[in-house]
């Protein structure tokens, strides 16, 4: 196969790009020495076996994630010349299972007026009896005037849907002199009213304040701004990547973003540029009124619940109707150095796919792989009712630990010696610092050391400790994941990420699942309540050496109730 057709506009465009990129683009570190700097090797040792990543260089944001014809799209930004960001096109891969990936040409690159220096991030509609629709952010002038674009499939009979045409006759279909076109990007997934109108939310901000703008149209191709915002928090800066979807009150079955009614609340995620984290609320959706409400169980913004606590960006929700769920993507970035990532030649990767639902409380979502992921586990090892005494660590052996699949149940007989909690303890993040794995707790800290050397030189801790809360018979459970000690290369971004776990101990039980992969440490605590993706780049712990233990560092034993740890098989990316 020669170079895909598409490149060749793309270069005539690349150097102009370039230019612009170094003026306006804020939300990403730009490297224009790199950015072009072609690949000639990947290295594949911190390459994932399962996560999704292409065969080489950059990439960023899922887009336009659907399920079409019998087979799952994924997009997502994608520089075609280096491992750094740049040159942005939409990588385009399709799988029939989420797990096995078949890399295709690129589906959009910059080839128009109105997107000549970027297609930025953008969902795809399912319009009934039509096909998929691609909405998405172009960049206009050198400057950074955003605007947005639609594409659809040049021909709906291909199965893979390989080359998108971008109409000149309305395109583009959303640009508003009134907003501030450098804060105006990534369109949502458009969903279908009673009122005969299509709606779709774009991201933005004024002064400080973060909002998703709302539109609505009658054909798809005319669409109007709604006088106010759908919703907008003070000081939260821009809003990229919006997410807006129902949500059933019961049940896990996902929802089709159209459907309304009695039993369904809304979800909305944003991510916000000035922290790199995303945040969601579940509310109420007024749709005649064009209003979002969050519920007061969830708090807007900063403070508010997040779909992880890690290394986790960019996220897009779809409804896979095949099997009647809502999907989750998202960008996982590197804590590497750009010229660790030259030297790679390959940078970012995609979470897991994740089902996700409303918690039978409604106060929260749910996140758990989607199953499909089962079908690449291999050889199981089991552990069952080992205690854990203060201090122990016990190697669960007979595993890839490097790449590897593990669930847990832990449990103990009582929660009296917990350590009572202080309410000045807002920020989980700075108290897993503070707290660490090594520092005896009353019940906890327990949990896993993942990606650990033999002699524990270097591991990646992933672990519950339980407060008690001063309020009545209360506790608070703090989940970590810790890659202070993950290796012992220091020019590394090794963060202690937190989260707190909203979950019910009256069982005296908690689960852990871990997905182990190379350079990823993706956990589920408590059934996918609160979930944490780390990047780690172990130097010893690698491959075989790699190295899984569960341990427990508080006075209060801990019993391994049932442990299942799987060998995970590499998947299709190619
Ligand atoms: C459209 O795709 C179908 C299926 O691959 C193919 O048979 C047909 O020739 C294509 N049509 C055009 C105009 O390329
Ligand atoms: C528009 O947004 C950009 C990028 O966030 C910001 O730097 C600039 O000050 C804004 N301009 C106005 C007029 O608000
Ligand atoms: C939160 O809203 C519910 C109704 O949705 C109401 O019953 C409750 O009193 C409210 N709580 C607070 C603290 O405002
Ligand atoms: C991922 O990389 C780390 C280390 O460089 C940064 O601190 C994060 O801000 C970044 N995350 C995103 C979403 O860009």
């Amino acid at each position: 196969m020669g170079p895909p057709k598409c490149l060749n506009v793309f270069i005539a465009l690349c150097s102009l790009s370039m230019i612009c990129n170094n003026c306006v683009d804020a939300f990403h570190a730009i490297h224009p020495n790199l950015q072009s700097f072609s690949v000639h090797s990947v290295d594949t040792l911190h390459r994932t076996g399962f996560h999704f990543q292409p065969p080489r260089n950059w990439i960023n944001d899922p887009n336009a994630p659907m399920y079409y014809n019998g087979v799952y799209h994924l997009f997502y930004q994608y520089n075609p010349k280096g491992a750094v960001w740049g040159n942005i096109v939409w990588g385009h891969s399709v799988s029939k299972d989420l797990i096995n990936w078949k890399v295709l040409e690129p589906g959009l690159y910059p080839s128009k007026r109105f997107d000549k220096y970027g297609c930025w991030s953008g969902s795809a509609t399912i319009l009934p009896g039509k096909g998929p629709v691609i909405l998405y952010t172009g960049v206009v002038d050198k400057k950074g005037n955003e605007v947005q674009c639609y594409a659809i499939p040049e021909n709906i009979s291909d199965p893979f849907l390989r080359k998108w045409v971008k109409p000149d006759a309305f395109n583009p279909i959303v640009f508003d002199d009134d907003i501030n076109g450098s804060a105006f990007r990534d369109p949502t997934t458009a969903w279908w009213s009673k009122d005969g109108h299509w709606r779709m939310l774009v991201g933005g901000k004024v002064k400080n304040r973060g909002m998703a703008y709302l539109y609505r149209s009658k054909d798809f191709v005319n669409w109007v701004r709604a006088k106010h915002p759908i919703h907008s928090a003070p000081h939260t800066g821009m809003w990229e990547c919006p997410d807006f979807y129902p949500v059933s009150l019961r049940g896990r079955n996902g929802l089709d973003p159209s459907v309304f009614g009695n039993n369904v609340k809304h979800v909305m995620k944003n991510s916000l540029d000035m922290t790199r984290y995303e945040y969601y609320t579940v509310g109420t959706y007024l749709w005649n009124k064009d209003k979002y409400i969050p519920d007061n169980t969830s708090e807007d913004g900063w403070g508010g619940l997040r779909y992880d606590y890690g290394n986790f960006y960019a996220s897009k929700s779809f409804y896979d109707p095949s099997k009647n769920r809502r999907i989750l993507w998202a960008w996982a970035n590197e804590s590497d150095t750009k010229e660790d990532d030259v030297k790679k030649g390959w940078a970012g990767i995609q979470a897991i796919p994740r089902t996700v639902w409303l918690d039978s409380h409604g106060r929260q979502l749910v996140q758990w792989p989607v199953e499909e992921l089962n079908s690449l586990r291999g050889k199981e090892v089991n552990m069952r009712n080992q205690k854990l005494k203060k201090g122990d660590y016990v190697e669960v052996k007979g595993i890839t630990a490097a790449q590897a699949d593990v669930e847990v149940t832990f449990s103990f007989s009582s929660l009296d010696k917990a350590e009572a909690f202080d309410p000045k303890w807002v920020n989980a993040e700075d108290l897993c610092v503070q707290k660490g794995l090594k520092l005896e707790g009353g019940v906890g800290p327990f949990g896993f050391l993942t990606l650990a050397s033999e002699k524990l030189e270097e591991f990646t801790p992933v672990f519950f400790t339980i407060f008690k809360a001063s309020n009545n018979n209360k506790h608070v459970v703090l989940m970590c994941s810790d890659a202070r000690s993950s290796s012992l290369n220091s020019e590394l971004y090794k963060p202690s990420f937190g989260g707190f776990v909203d979950v019910n101990l009256v069982n005296k039980k908690i689960s852990l699942r871990s997905l182990i992969d190379h350079s990823v440490v993706e956990s589920f605590g408590a059934g996918g309540k609160t979930n944490i993706l780390s990047r780690v780049y172990p130097t010893l712990a690698v491959n075989n050496h790699a190295h899984f233990f569960v341990f427990n560092n508080g006075i209060e034993h801990i019993t391994v109730k049932n442990l299942k740890a799987w060998n995970m098989k590499s998947a299709i990316r190619d």
